[in-house]
């Protein structure tokens, strides 16, 4: 559903997400919505596990689209439209003397400038004006939070976060046409017919009566509203909580909230469940015994000696699996398969530890225990891209060669790790490039 990155091309004015990227150090804009285009490359180039893209993303541009292509591929949409229940009232208000946005062709070819560490991230996500405002969010729709949750069965402060995550709590959803952004991808053939096929969405939304199309906005790549929907998400998944016979998640907040948690829900959110939580490891424990990102019964891991950092007892049931974001010096965390649900909104793992440190947050709880580790010397985009032209030369398959290291690349150096004799904890710091730079 949603793209993110947006943040990130705010910054650079242009009110865009494209998947999940996240911003990081910002004020508000920490990320961006997410899911949905993973089938796209384009999140593989936004999100990257832990690293976290924080200018623009390494992509390929869109072809230019001259109004003459435009008006050609809008006659051509016409038949698909039809057949797909669309009146020709409603194309023709919707798409009737549009123009192409050259604006969001430059944005597909944005180079990505650097990489940030999590911690940048995580600090923009939970930071104090993102905790002010949604707290006074919390309060101000109270019992509307009550109600989704009991009805979903999702955590109020994990909506409350996405919200927060997504468009600062409704303050920014991104100011453009989503049809006439979606059209000028669609027109210029970018990622194939993707974005041709939400058009149609966006035009059977439209003639469904949800929303004007002057109001229809979003981001560049046609995330939508305060939830920040592709259009086909918003299809499965929008809800009209507030029962005037639109779902409007561009500007009720009720709706927005809603049709989130019902996002979450039907990506398998588990009633009453946690995310997950920050531990402690005890002294020696063995990354080589309890490696990373294996699930394991949260039993095994209380008789492994770990702890639930705020000092709560570790659940008796169900099962969790161990992170670790910035390698064994950091902060660790038991992740439950709701984590992987905030993951559908987007799939980068500092977007859905951001959620959840958010919503942990705006629920009372203090700040991490565990510190990050700041003083690591970490790699640019450039040394990213040698460790993992090193790790792919050593044999491994990392994925994209781009310059992030994402999950498979993560898995790929706790191999090299454990085979090198080091701790398993796939941190990618510039210490790691120095020993696979000797590997040769
Ligand atoms: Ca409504």
């Amino acid at each position: 559903m949603m793209w993110s990155g947006f943040a990130v091309f705010r910054r650079s004015a242009y009110p865009a997400r494209v998947t999940s990227l996240a911003p990081i150090g910002q004020r508000d804009r920490v990320c961006s919505p997410g899911q949905i285009v993973r089938t796209l490359v384009l999140f593989a180039l936004f999100c990257a596990g832990l690293m976290v893209a924080s200018v623009h993303a390494r992509a390929q541009e869109a072809a230019p689209v001259s109004e003459a292509q435009f008006r050609a591929f809008v006659s051509n949409l016409w038949p698909d439209a039809r057949k797909a229940g669309v009146s020709r009232a409603t194309f023709d208000a919707a798409l009737g003397g549009l123009t192409p946005d050259a604006s969001v062709i430059t944005i597909t070819g944005k180079q990505s400038e650097f990489v940030k560490p999590i911690w940048h991230y995580i600090n923009g996500a939970v930071s104090k004006q993102r905790l002010e405002r949604g707290d006074a969010r919390a309060k101000e729709f109270e019992k509307t939070l009550a109600r989704i949750e009991s009805k979903h069965g999702v955590d109020r402060y994990v909506v409350l976060a996405v919200w927060g995550m997504e468009t600062n709590y409704g303050g920014f959803s991104g100011k453009l046409s989503t049809v006439r952004s979606l059209a000028t991808l669609a027109a210029s053939g970018y990622r194939g017919t993707f974005f041709r096929d939400e058009l149609i969405v966006a035009l059977q939304i439209l003639e469904q009566g949800h929303i004007e199309p002057e109001n229809m906005l979003g981001s560049w790549a046609g995330a939508m509203g305060q939830t920040q929907f592709m259009p086909s998400s918003f299809m499965k998944y929008a809800v009209d909580w507030d029962g005037d016979g639109h779902k409007n998640i561009w500007t009720s907040a009720t709706d927005a909230l809603a049709s989130t948690a019902n996002y979450l829900a039907e990506h398998g959110w588990i009633r009453d469940w946690t995310w997950g939580y920050e531990v402690l490891l005890p002294q020696g424990f063995s990354l080589l015994k309890y490696e990373p990102n294996v699930e394991r019964h949260f039993t095994e891991w209380a008789r492994a000696g770990v702890k639930i950092a705020d000092g709560s007892t570790m659940p008796k049931t169900g099962e969790a699996t161990l992170i670790l974001p910035a390698g064994k010096h950091g902060p660790a965390f038991l992740v439950t398969k709701n984590f992987q649900t905030i993951k559908a909104y987007n799939t980068s793992t500092a977007y859905a530890l951001g959620v959840a440190l958010l919503s942990d947050r705006l629920a009372g709880t203090d700040g991490l225990v565990g510190k990050w580790p700041v003083q690591e010397r970490m790699p640019d985009a450039e040394q990213s891209l040698e460790i993992q032209k090193h790790l792919v030369r050593i044999g491994y398959d990392i994925g994209k060669l781009d310059g992030k290291i994402g999950e498979k690349a993560q898995s790929a150096i706790r191999q090299f790790q454990r085979k090198a004799g080091l701790e398993p904890d796939g941190f990618a710091n510039l210490a790691l490039l120095e020993r696979l730079r000797r590997a040769n």
